[in-house]
C-alpha cells in the first residue's frame, strides 16, 4: 500500500512539473506590493499530496508568491501545526494578521477561495475574513 501510494505521489508530481501552469505577469510595483501581503502567509503542505500540488498549482498560475513549508520532511513545521493548529492536515494556511494574531485555513477549495477572494478581485475582503468564522 506504501509503495502504491509512492508511486502514485510520484507520478502527479511528473505530471505536475509537465503541465506546470505559466503564471501571470503584473506590472513590478503591482507584483511587488501584492509580494508584501503574501509575505504574511505560508503554506503548510507535503510535496506529493494532490491537494497541496492543487494550491501550489493555483497560486504559480496566479503568481502569488507564497511560502511553502513541508509539514512532512521539516518536524519543526509538523509541530508548529500540532502545537498551534491543532493537527497535521494539508494543505493548511497560516496567515498572520497586522497585529501579530494567526489563524490556520484548513482545505484546499476554502484556501483557494480565500486567496481569490484577498488578493484576485477588485473587492479585497480583510485579512482575517475567513470564511467558516
Ligand atoms: N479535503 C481536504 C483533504 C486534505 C487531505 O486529505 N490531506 C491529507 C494529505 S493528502 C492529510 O493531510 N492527511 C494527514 C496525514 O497524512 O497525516 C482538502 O481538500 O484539503
Amino acid at each position: 500500500m506504501a509503495l502504491i501510494r509512492w508511486i502514485l505521489g510520484r507520478l502527479i508530481l511528473l505530471i505536475d512539473y509537465l503541465t506546470s501552469p505559466r503564471g501571470i505577469e503584473r506590472p513590478a510595483g503591482e507584483q511587488a506590493l501584492l509580494d508584501q501581503e503574501t509575505g504574511q502567509l505560508a503554506l503548510y503542505q507535503f510535496q506529493a499530496c494532490p491537494f497541496c500540488v492543487k494550491v501550489r498549482r493555483f497560486l504559480k498560475r496566479n503568481s502569488l508568491n507564497i511560502e511553502t513549508r513541508d509539514a512532512r520532511r521539516d518536524p519543526r513545521y509538523r509541530q508548529e501545526m500540532l502545537e498551534q493548529a491543532g493537527q497535521v492536515k494539508v494543505p493548511c494556511l497560516r496567515i498572520a494578521g497586522p497585529q501579530g494574531e494567526v489563524r490556520w485555513l484548513f482545505e484546499s477549495d476554502e484556501i483557494i477561495q480565500y486567496l481569490e477572494s484577498r488578493f484576485l478581485q477588485p473587492e479585497r475582503v480583510s485579512p482575517q475574513s475567513v470564511s467558516g468564522d
